[in-house]
C-alpha cells in the first residue's frame, strides 16, 4: 500500500485555445500519468465578446445589441474563472495536513506528541485562516496502529482555552474517552495530558481523534485528525494499492478536504487495474454525499466495522462523525471529478471550489 508521492512541474500560463488546454492541461497530463500543476492561475485574459455578425440580424447593418454583448462576455468571462480553476488544480499551497506521524518507540508502547497550537492555514492559494492545530497541521499528523498495540499520546496544550482529545470510535477504558468533567478535567493553557490505552482487539479501521471541548469552535478550527487501526488478520476485501484518507470539514475553514479546498486539494492518482480504498471521515456539522464519476464505489466497512457484505454505490452520504471505508476497482482509465454532490459546497459562479477532488486513472 502507498500514497503515490507527485512532484509538480510548471505549465505555461497562457491557454491558447480550449483544444490546446485539453492537449496540455494539468488534468489531461495527470491522466496521462505526469503530474503537471500550475504555481499560479493563468493570467488575467482579455474577454472579447463575440459581437453577432449582420448575418445574425438577418441582415442590414445593425450594431449588435449590448445586452447580448454582455451577455457573451459574462459567458466568457465565467467560462475563464471555471477553467483557471482547473488548469490551477492541484495548486500548491503552504502546510500540508493528515501526514503519516511516525511513533517514538518507549519499549513496546507506540509514543505520539501532539501539542496544540494556534497559526495561520493557507487553504487555498492566497486563502490563509487562523487555524487550531496539531503539530501544525490541518488535519492533524495520520497516525496508525494495530490492534492491540499499546499507545500513549501525550497532549500538550498551547492554546488559549482549554481542550480534551477524544479518540473517536475506539472503545476505551472511561477514565481515556477525553471529555471534559465527564471522564477527565480539561487539559488547560499551559498544561499536558497524556493518554494510555490499549487498541482493543476487533476494534480495528478508520477512526479519529479530536477535540471535545468546544468542539464546534475548536475542531471546526482544525483541531481534528486520523486514527487508522489495521486488523492483525486483513479481509481480503481490503488489499489495495492505494490507501486515501480523506477527511471532510465545513468550520470556519471553509468546504475542505484534508484541510484544503479546490483548487488546493489532493488528487487520488492510481494505475489502470489497481484498487483505492477511501476513508471518508466526516468531522464538520453538515450531510456531503460524496460522489465519483466514471466508477462505481464498493463499500465495506462503516465506523471501522465491516459491512456484513460488500455494497455499491457512486455517491455516498458521509454524516456528521461517520466513516466510510470503500474501494475503487480503478478500470476505467481517465481523470474523474470526485465532489461533494451538495453542488454549494462545490461549484459557484467562479468556478470550482471547495470539497472538489479527482481520481485519476492512468494507463
Ligand atoms: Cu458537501
Amino acid at each position: 500500500m502507498s500514497t503515490t508521492t507527485l512532484s509538480p512541474i510548471e505549465v505555461p500560463p497562457q491557454v491558447p485555445s480550449r483544444r490546446a488546454f485539453l492537449r496540455t492541461g494539468a488534468l489531461s497530463a495527470l491522466a496521462a500519468g505526469t503530474l503537471v500543476a500550475c504555481a499560479k492561475a493563468p493570467e488575467a485574459q482579455t474577454v472579447k465578446a463575440t459581437a453577432p455578425s449582420d448575418s445574425d440580424h438577418g441582415g442590414g447593418t445593425m450594431a449588435p445589441h449590448p445586452a447580448a454583448v454582455t451577455a457573451t462576455a459574462k459567458a466568457e468571462e465565467m467560462d475563464r474563472l471555471h477553467e483557471a480553476g482547473i488548469k490551477a488544480f492541484p495548486a500548491k499551497t503552504e502546510g500540508k495536513g493528515n501526514v503519516l506521524f511516525e511513533p517514538r518507540m518507549e519499549g513496546n508502547v507506540k509514543c505520539y506528541d501532539l501539542e496544540c497550537s494556534v497559526l495561520q492555514w493557507e487553504t487555498e492559494p492566497g486563502k490563509r485562516v487562523t487555524a487550531w492545530a496539531y503539530n501544525g497541521q490541518v488535519p492533524g499528523p495520520q497516525i496508525r496502529v494495530k490492534e492491540g498495540d499499546r499507545v500513549r499520546v501525550k497532549v500538550t496544550n498551547r492554546l488559549e482555552e482549554s481542550t480534551a482529545v477524544h479518540f473517536h470510535g475506539l472503545e476505551l477504558p472511561n477514565d481515556q474517552d477525553g471529555v471534559p468533567f465527564i471522564t477527565q478535567p480539561p487539559i488547560k493553557p499551559g498544561e499536558t495530558f497524556t493518554y494510555d490505552f490499549t487498541v482493543p482487539m476487533g476494534n480495528h479501521g478508520s477512526h479519529m481523534y479530536h477535540s471535545h471541548h468546544n468542539a464546534a469552535k475548536q475542531v471546526g478550527l482544525g483541531l481534528l485528525g486520523a486514527i487508522i487501526v489495521a486488523p492483525r488478520r486483513p479481509a481480503a476485501i481490503e488489499r489495495c494499492d492505494v490507501d486515501h484518507v480523506m477527511i471532510l470539514n465545513d468550520g470556519m475553514h471553509g468546504y475542505t478536504l484534508n484541510g484544503k479546498g479546490f483548487p488546493a486539494t489532493e488528487p487520488i492518482v492510481a494505475k489502470l487495474g489497481q484498487k483505492v480504498r477511501i476513508r471518508f471521515m466526516n468531522e464538520g456539522m453538515m450531510i456531503h454525499p460524496m460522489h465519483l464519476h466514471g466508477m462505481h464505489m464498493t463499500v465495506i466497512a462503516k465506523d471501522g466495522w465491516m459491512q456484513p457484505a460488500p455494497w455499491k454505490c457512486d455517491t455516498l452520504n458521509v454524516a456528521p462523525g461517520e466513516r466510510w471505508d470503500v474501494i475503487v476497482n480503478c478500470n476505467n482509465p481517465g481523470t474523474w471529478a470526485f465532489h461533494c454532490h451538495i453542488l454549494p459546497h462545490a461549484e459557484s459562479d467562479h468556478g470550482m471550489f471547495g470539497m472538489v477532488t479527482a481520481l485519476v486513472v492512468q494507463k
